[in-house]
């Protein structure tokens, strides 16, 4: 799935790929999908996870230049509100700089100790030039909670909880800052039905989106989409 810059695609008139900010859902490109095997990631991925180890999101993160809207931030927000699975602690993000990243191409930003909290509301910020497709903010946090930002170096990974409150900043550079990321789960955890929960605004959204782009039928859930979408990447498909 191809994701184009709110603002970029704004001011081309033309959907070039200078709007591109990211590629979601690689796990059946051969080449890309190598990055979720590499032995050097799952030797930590498998601390999180145990043996059985699934592949369930993928990302290649091309945070283009900021057109002066700020729309190449990413806001604050927990991974979790978008995954129908638990247990939390079975799952972990792996998140690599593909290139070097700081505060002025917009390095992650962390608010640690956030993952051992609850999974909180989110919704779309109320931006002022508008915010991407997708991108949901977490509601109600300490705003004076300390902040980190992690710059990397090309190469350098970072492993997290799906708990944690992070985000990303405004790419200042001329450069589109780019990451690959997989996030991984044991086959061991189980689906949650979403009805009913704070989750629910984001299956509705994500459904809607999978009828128009995929004509997926509308009995469809969230975690029908993310079985779908899982694949097994070490060990046995156990559950999901
Ligand atoms: O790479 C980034 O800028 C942030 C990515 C992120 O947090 C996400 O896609 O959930």
């Amino acid at each position: 799935m191809v994701m184009r810059d709110i603002a970029i695609i704004k001011a081309e008139f033309v959907q070039d790929q200078k709007a591109v900010s990211k590629i979601q859902d690689f796990q059946d490109n051969e080449i890309l999908f190598k990055y979720c095997c590499l032995p050097e990631i799952l030797k930590y991925v498998k601390c999180f996870t145990g043996p059985n180890i699934m592949a369930m999101h993928t990302m290649l993160i091309n945070k283009p230049p900021d057109a002066g809207k700020k729309t190449s931030r990413h806001p604050l927000h927990q991974d979790l509100h978008y995954f129908p699975f638990r247990p939390a602690d079975q799952i972990v993000c792996a998140w690599t700089a593909m290139e070097r990243v700081d505060r002025n191409n917009g390095c992650l930003i962390v608010l640690p100790g956030t993952h051992k909290g609850r999974l909180k509301q989110h919704d779309y910020p109320e931006w002022k030039d508008g915010v991407n497709m997708m991108y949901h903010g977490v509601r109600d946090y300490d705003p004076n909670h300390p902040k980190v930002h992690l710059v990397m170096e090309k190469g350098d990974t970072v492993f997290f909880h799906p708990l944690l409150i992070h985000g990303s900043g405004t790419n200042r550079t001329q450069g589109f800052r780019k990451a690959i990321s997989c996030h991984y789960a044991s086959s061991d955890c189980y689906f949650i039905g979403v009805k009913g929960t704070i989750q629910e605004s984001i299956e509705k959204e994500i459904v809607e989106m999978g009828r128009k782009k995929y004509d997926l039928d509308k009995d469809v859930t969230l975690a029908d989409i993310w079985s779908f979408k899982g694949r097994l990447v070490q060990g046995e498909r156990t559950n999901m």
